[in-house]
């Protein structure tokens, strides 16, 4: 179960417990039928909220994670301990996965509950049509490492094939490819040709400033993994929203 700020600061009861449900549920089912290997999702707003930077994977338990997502990020550290315990008792090598913020054709594009890039792209397309000004929540100066959903899934199938460590180990881009919020909500604006006005709603939220992930555990596996460049991607997906508008989730 994963939401964006707004929605994980509504319900952070229900992303502890669904998300509980989840890894118990399907790591013990693969157990008794036997699978072979499991790959998790973490994500890299589970890190401590209070942390040196770059944070890496050896840092995930080291202090309580930012107040906005406690629920989800308790949830999916849990996943950690879970695998552990399957390879000490079991010796199963399950392990996870640490993207950092995903975006991409078919992500949920829902204003109120979604990722801010497709919650940006979602609003820069209404605003088009209605001749508004774009709504950006926060201050903009937050900063994010951006994954294409794309990237995720060529990587997700190296580590199905080839990561064979317990560990998690994070899937980001680097951290000189950290934007801000606002250099993100350019990009959507580039991407669809907006031309109306840009407002920054400082009364909502800004949640946490920063989580910069070192991808150096990945770069030592994959020396020479090419990402695809932040604005082709937001491109592609911008363009995948507009063609799929009537079916996309929203
Ligand atoms: O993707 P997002 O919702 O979650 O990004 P996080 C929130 C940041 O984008 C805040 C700004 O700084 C918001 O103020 N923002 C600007 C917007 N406009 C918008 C908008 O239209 N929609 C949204 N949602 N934000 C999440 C965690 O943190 O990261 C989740 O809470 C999950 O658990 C996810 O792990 C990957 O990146 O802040």
């Amino acid at each position: 179960m994963v939401g964006g700020l707004f929605m994980n600061m509504r319900q952070n009861l229900n992303f502890w417990r669904n998300n509980i449900y989840i890894n118990d549920n399907v790591l013990q089912m693969a157990h008794e039928f036997d699978v072979q290997k499991v790959v998790s999702c973490l994500s890299t707003c589970i890190f401590p909220d209070k942390t040196t930077y770059p944070i890496d994977e050896t840092m995930i338990h080291n202090g309580p994670p930012h107040e906005s997502n406690f629920g989800y990020s308790y949830a999916k550290r849990m996943i950690d301990v879970h695998n552990r315990a399957y390879f000490e008792q079991h010796g199963r090598r399950y392990t996870a996965v640490i993207p950092t913020n995903v975006f991409g054709p078919h992500d949920n594009f829902n204003i109120e509950d979604g990722h801010v890039l497709p919650g940006l792209i979602h609003k820069t397309y209404k605003a088009q049509r209605e001749e508004t000004a774009l709504q950006v929540w926060g201050s903009g100066r937050p900063r994010r490492q951006f994954i294409y959903s794309l990237d995720l899934a060529r990587l997700f199938l190296w580590v199905l094939r080839e990561y064979n460590e317990v560990e998690p180990i994070i899937l980001s881009v680097g951290e000189e490819d950290e934007v801000s919020i606002k250099e993100a909500a350019e990009a959507v604006v580039e991407a669809l040709g907006f031309k109306g006005e840009v407002v920054y709603d400082t009364n909502k939220a800004d949640g946490q400033f920063k989580k910069t992930a070192s991808n150096a555990k990945l770069c030592k596996y994959l020396p020479d993994f090419n990402f695809t460049p932040f604005r082709t991607a937001i491109k592609e997906t911008c363009d995948w929203f507009v063609a799929n508008y009537d079916n996309a989730r929203k």
